[in-house]
């Protein structure tokens, strides 16, 4: 939900001409949103049309046009953002969410940005990938003094090139970023552009981390390697919307890292194309079939593919401890070890203690074990067929038939047709071939690998 205050409305349905020339020399009011949905996609109302894109749990800020000038309001500040239902975190952002809104310009436009900051210290946001005046590229210090509390700085320069940007901060930049402070910028072509598709849907959203302990909300910026949150826009699996679309769509995503380490960013049941990068559109010859691609640090990959296949297809990142949520323990690996009668002494002394079942990471999905207050499960959602066990970074494609063109709802689980599901064998069981014998004199599982890594 937008709070809509009187000059500067949700759909830019203000017309210039309605508001006197002294509430345009004012400072435009602030658009704060309260909600962690997916908004659906901002149509602009004024300036040159285009397709907007949907930010992923995310949205667009409206903008206010001033004699041919797209102006747009970013208020630095503290927020709580629900990152996934039952767990909200103390972060710090724009307009009251993070990631801050994504600001949706036209390539050629003149582009003003008020920046209040209401943090508790200074700042300054740099355009990642903008062609622009190096006064305003934001990097506090080199280009321009920060901003203290309490005081807007205005930028202003014109969307040179169409792309699709980031925006952050670059001041005390480690710890900013580390409390959610970014967002994404989309820069439509303004004209048909031999190497840009039009498309159906124009998804878009940040890979970000965060090292939030179980039980607490507020993130440690000191931390540099070893995060426990890995999120898209500030949320985790199963807080994540899904990505809804029409079966046969055109579809886009874009997909920005400013997390400390690389994500390769998989789709099941489709191959895709990169046809950009922050650096522009990729030339056609230079475009190849994935199925995955790895998104380093810093960089912004926009991926194509026509959604040809119903079903519900996974889309995550493929390293599997970033599909999932934090652990209240270093948790060693304990697979083939019975050890359920020292579970149970150590139980007796430390209540809440957790080990990795001897079967595996599933036991602890299943076990519903009590968690701290504010924490979320660390392999968790539930799909059709039972628990999905996953966290973080993962999501799902749902292509349908019967969606609607620019219908973003979710149309729920797929019904599979009669005869397509995998299914259990139920004919004659197969022999027991026969396999090289284990090393004599040794248990089956001895090794117990310690998973922590952090030396506290
Ligand atoms: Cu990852």
């Amino acid at each position: 939900m937008i709070s809509r205050r009187s000059l500067f409305s949700a759909g830019a349905a203000v017309a210039a001409a309605s508001v006197s020339r002294v509430a345009m020399a004012a400072l435009p009011e602030p658009v704060i949103q309260t909600s962690a949905a997916t908004a659906p996609p901002l149509q602009p109302a004024t300036g040159r049309p285009y397709r907007p894109v949907v930010t992923l749990n995310g949205w667009s800020l409206p903008w206010r046009m001033n004699n041919g000038v797209k102006e747009f309001h970013l208020v630095a500040e503290p927020v709580v953002r629900e990152m996934t239902p039952g767990f909200n975190a103390n972060l710090w952002g724009y307009n009251g969410q993070s990631p801050g809104p994504t600001l949706e310009v036209v390539e050629g436009d003149r582009v003003r940005i008020f920046v209040t900051n209401r943090l508790p210290e200074h700042h300054a946001v740099h355009w990642h990938g903008q062609r622009l005046p190096n006064g305003m590229d934001g990097v506090s210090g080199l280009t321009q003094p920060p901003i203290p509390p309490g005081k807007t700085f205005v930028y202003e320069f014109e969307a040179r090139r169409p792309g699709t940007f980031m925006y952050h901060p670059h001041a005390d930049e480690m710890v900013q970023m580390a409390m959610g402070m970014y967002g994404m910028w989309i820069t439509h072509p303004k004209a048909k552009h031999p190497l840009i598709a039009d498309v159906d849907r124009d998804f878009c959203f940040l890979l970000n981390a965060f090292d939030i302990e179980p039980g607490s909300a507020t993130p440690k910026v000191m931390t540099m390697l070893d995060f426990n949150l890995w999120a898209w826009n500030s949320r985790i699996f199963p807080g994540i919307d899904t990505l809804n679309v029409r079966l046969n769509d055109r579809v886009r995503i874009r997909v920005g890292n400013l997390t400390m380490t690389n994500h390769p960013i998989h789709l099941h049941g489709h191959e895709f194309e990169v046809t950009g990068t922050d650096g522009g559109p990729v030339p056609k010859s230079a475009r190849w079939p994935e199925v995955t691609t790895d998104i380093a640090v810093g960089q912004m990959r926009q991926v194509e593919f026509i959604a040809s296949e119903e079903g519900d297809w996974a889309f995550h990142c493929h390293k599997s401890h970033h599909t999932m949520n934090a652990m209240g323990h270093d948790v060693p690996t304990m697979i083939g070890v019975d050890h359920t009668d020292v579970a149970r002494k150590i139980t007796k002394l430390i209540p809440g203690y957790m080990a990795m079942g001897e079967r595996g990471m599933a036991d602890m999905a299943e076990m519903e074990m009590p968690l701290p207050d504010n924490t979320a499960p660390m392999m968790t959602g539930q799909g059709p067929f039972g628990g999905v066990e996953m966290g973080g970074m993962f999501s799902i494609l749902k292509v349908r038939r019967d969606q609607k063109p620019g219908d973003y709802q979710d149309p729920g689980w797929f019904a599979h047709p009669k005869g397509t599901v995998a299914h259990e064998w139920t004919g004659a069981p197969l022999a027991e071939p026969v396999r090289a014998p284990a090393p004599a004199g040794e248990a089956a599982v001895k090794a117990r690998k310690p998973s922590g890594h952090g030396h506290h």
